[in-house]
């Protein structure tokens, strides 16, 4: 063991509807020593991410469930501090999913090495990582949008959603972004070149979705399932297609919410396809070399939610799923010496 104390945020109890702070307990422990082929490693950033509310939970689904006891799962940037593997020096940037604490020991199989000369380190969490592959592959393999089509996406102004409004864009698609809030409405559309923003919380969806859609919907990018599919289902054209990346309105639901009418579905020859990003890694080069340029070149913008400090990561990913963020989830952990 060394002599660092790590800190450690452990689910304590298996939430119950919106998860509660006194669900999650902040440890400190020893910080152990890396084995063979193993660095330890600092983490700077922490990636909050939706996928965690269904980890916690326990129930049976594509990925192991988070233990009680155990370290919360999550993406995160960190900086070698020791290493055992030939191709990680100490002082490195490394991409790898140490979760909600301070340090960890990692295989080097299981990290991806960052420049940060390249873009920011955090980028790699979001727009240029899961986030963002999320949004390029499901849009473009599965939403295949058109030019002078009809785009709408959920969730509009978040990781995954803000990435989609503007690729959507770059295709030459009419775009509507629904959000919950009126800044995240202005957000999409002054800042981001989105058509229209609809505020699902203050305005009646049919009738703006109608306005806003008027030739209807191809593509329905879907991060929320719930009535905002129900909704658009009823405006789809003949052929729309519907990746259905995201279920956040029933991450917290504590019984099977009522299901949407899918006669639609069938009438309009509509293709609805799953997604689940891990099958879509074959896409990583072509996201990166695309979304990296239309970074560069302002064609995509990208706005950051940070949080300071572990402690702060339970409240923040409440948060997340209540709406509260707005862009990016990031907790910060430890000083990033790459930023200005
Ligand atoms: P995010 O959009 O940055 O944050 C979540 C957003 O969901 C909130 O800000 C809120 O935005 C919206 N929301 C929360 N409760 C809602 C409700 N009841 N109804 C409608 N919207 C609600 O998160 P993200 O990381 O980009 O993830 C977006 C979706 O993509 C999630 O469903 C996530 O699980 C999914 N995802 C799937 C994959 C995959 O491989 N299938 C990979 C990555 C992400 P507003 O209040 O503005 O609506
Ligand atoms: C999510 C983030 C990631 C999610 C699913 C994944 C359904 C996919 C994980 C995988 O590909 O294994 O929010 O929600």
């Amino acid at each position: 063991m060394s002599d660092l104390i790590n800190k450690q945020i452990i689910l304590k109890s298996r939430p119950e509807g919106e998860p509660k702070e006194s669900d999650f307990a902040l440890v400190e422990t020893p910080t152990p020593e890396p084995g063979e082929g193993e660095i330890l490693s600092r983490t700077i950033y922490l990636s909050l991410d939706p996928y965690m509310r269904g980890r916690i939970s326990g129930g049976k689904s594509y990925a192991a469930p988070v233990e009680l006891g155990s370290v919360i799962v999550g993406a995160t940037v960190s900086q070698v501090i020791k290493s055992n593997h030939p191709q990680f020096q100490v002082g490195d940037f490394v991409l790898n999913s140490n979760g909600w604490q301070t340090y960890a020991v990692s295989k080097g199989e299981t990290l991806r090495k960052l420049d940060p000369t390249q873009a920011p380190l955090s980028y790699s969490l979001g727009v240029l990582g899961m986030p963002g592959l999320t949004a390029y592959a499901a849009l473009l393999d599965i939403g295949q949008p058109k030019e002078g089509e009809t785009v709408v996406v959920s969730a509009a102004s978040g990781a995954v959603g803000a990435v989609v409004g503007q690729i959507a864009k770059i295709k030459g698609a009419r775009v509507v972004g629904i959000v919950g809030s009126d800044d995240k409405r202005d957000y999409i559309v002054k800042e981001l070149g989105f058509d229209v923003g609809i505020n699902r919380k203050t305005q009646e969806l049919d009738s703006a979705l109608k306005e806003a859609a008027p030739n209807g919907i191809d593509v329905y990018y879907d991060n929320t399932a719930g009535v905002i599919l129900e909704t658009v289902l009823q405006q789809i054209n003949l052929g729309a297609r519907i990746p259905l990346v995201g279920l956040i309105s029933e991450y917290n639901a504590t019984s099977t919410p009522p299901g949407p009418n899918l006669m639609p579905l069938l009438v309009k020859r509509a293709l609805i396809k799953g997604f689940l990003v891990s099958d879509y890694q074959h896409r990583f080069n072509d996201f990166l070399h695309d979304v990296s340029g239309w970074l560069q070149s302002g064609q995509i913008k990208y706005k950051e939610d940070v949080v300071i400090g572990l402690e702060k990561a339970p409240g923040a990913f409440i948060g997340l799923l209540r709406g509260d963020n707005f862009g990016k989830l990031i907790v910060k952990l430890n000083d990033d010496p790459t930023a200005a």
